[in-house]
C-alpha cells in the first residue's frame, strides 16, 4: 500500500511531466540543511534579532555595528555548500523540467549547485557596495576584515548587496521575475513562509494565470486543495522527486 506522501509525490511528478513551463520560488528553508539559519523557524534569526531593529537600511545606517551582529551569522554562508535539494533542482533544470528559480535567498547556493537561470529577488551577500563612493567588493575581501567593513578607497561603510525591508526590489530582478512567471503553468514553492511581499504574491500571480502549485515545506503555508503539499525536508523531497522524474 502506498503512503499518502508517496501518492502526493506521484501526483507532483505527473504535474511536472505535463507542465509546459515550471518555475520555482525558494526561501531560506531550502538552505537550513546547508547550515544557514532561516528567519522564522524555531531558533531562526528573527527569534533572536527583531526584524525592524536589524533588517532595515535605516537601522543599518543608524547603528551598523548592531545590524552586523545579525549579518555576521549570514556571512558564514561563505563556507556553506549546496545540499541535495539544491543539486536536484539544478538537475531538473538541466533535464528541461525547470525553467528557472526565483530565490529570496542571498546565499548563492542555487548557482553553486549548478542552476543557471536564477533570479536573486532580494539581492546577494556575495558582494558589498560602498555607501559613499559605490565601490564594489566581493564577500571574500570583506569577510577578511573585522566587523563593520569599510571601503579601502574612502573609508565609508560598506553595505551588503542585499535588499533590506525598507528597500525596493532591484528593477532588474523584478523584470526577470515577471519574464519567468509569464506562461508558467506550475510553480514549486519551497522553504518559504511566504510572508515577505512582494515575493509572497508570486504564487497567487501564477495561480491567477491558471498555474498550479507544488509546495515543499516542513510547515506548509498552502493548505487544502490550493496546492499539492509535500510536507517534509527540502533535500529529502527533492531527491525523491528528482529520482522519479529523471528515471
Ligand atoms: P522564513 O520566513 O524564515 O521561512 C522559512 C520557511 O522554510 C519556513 O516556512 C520553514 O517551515 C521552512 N523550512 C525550514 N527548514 C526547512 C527544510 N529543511 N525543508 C523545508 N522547509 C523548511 O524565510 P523566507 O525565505 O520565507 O523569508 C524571506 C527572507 C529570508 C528573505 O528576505 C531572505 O533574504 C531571508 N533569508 C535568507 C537566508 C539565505 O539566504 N539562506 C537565510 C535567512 C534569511
Amino acid at each position: 500500500m502506498r503512503t499518502v506522501l508517496t501518492d502526493l509525490l506521484s501526483e507532483a511528478v505527473s504535474l511536472l511531466k505535463k507542465s509546459r513551463k515550471t518555475i520555482a520560488l525558494t526561501g531560506a528553508g531550502v538552505s537550513t540543511e546547508s547550515g544557514i539559519p532561516d528567519f522564522r523557524s524555531k531558533g531562526g534569526l528573527w527569534s533572536r534579532f527583531d526584524p525592524m531593529e536589524y533588517g532595515t537600511l535605516g537601522a543599518f545606517k543608524r547603528d551598523p555595528g548592531k545590524v552586523w551582529q545579525m549579518l555576521t551569522e549570514l556571512v558564514s554562508i561563505i563556507d556553506a555548500e549546496p545540499n541535495i535539494g539544491h543539486l536536484s533542482m539544478a538537475e531538473m533544470e538541466k533535464a528541461g523540467f525547470l525553467a528557472g528559480i526565483i530565490t529570496q535567498n542571498i546565499d548563492s547556493l542555487h548557482q553553486k549547485a549548478g542552476s543557471k537561470n536564477v533570479v536573486e529577488f532580494h539581492g546577494s551577500l556575495d558582494s558589498f557596495t560602498c555607501l559613499y563612493c559605490d565601490s564594489s567588493y566581493p564577500l571574500a575581501a570583506v569577510s577578511q576584515q573585522d566587523m563593520l567593513p569599510t571601503c579601502t578607497q574612502c573609508q565609508a561603510l560598506l553595505k551588503p548587496d542585499i535588499v533590506f525591508f525598507d528597500e525596493q526590489i532591484p528593477p532588474a530582478a523584478f523584470s526577470q521575475t515577471y519574464d519567468l512567471i509569464h506562461g508558467a503553468d506550475l510553480l514549486i514553492v519551497a522553504g518559504t513562509s511566504c510572508q515577505v511581499v512582494p515575493a509572497a504574491t508570486i504564487p497567487s500571480t501564477v495561480q491567477a494565470q491558471g498555474g498550479k502549485i507544488i509546495e515543499i515545506n516542513l510547515e506548509p503555508v498552502f493548505r487544502g486543495g490550493e496546492a499539492i503539499v509535500l510536507q517534509g525536508k527540502f533535500s529529502e523531497i527533492m531527491e525523491q522527486l528528482q529520482a522519479v522524474l529523471l528515471l
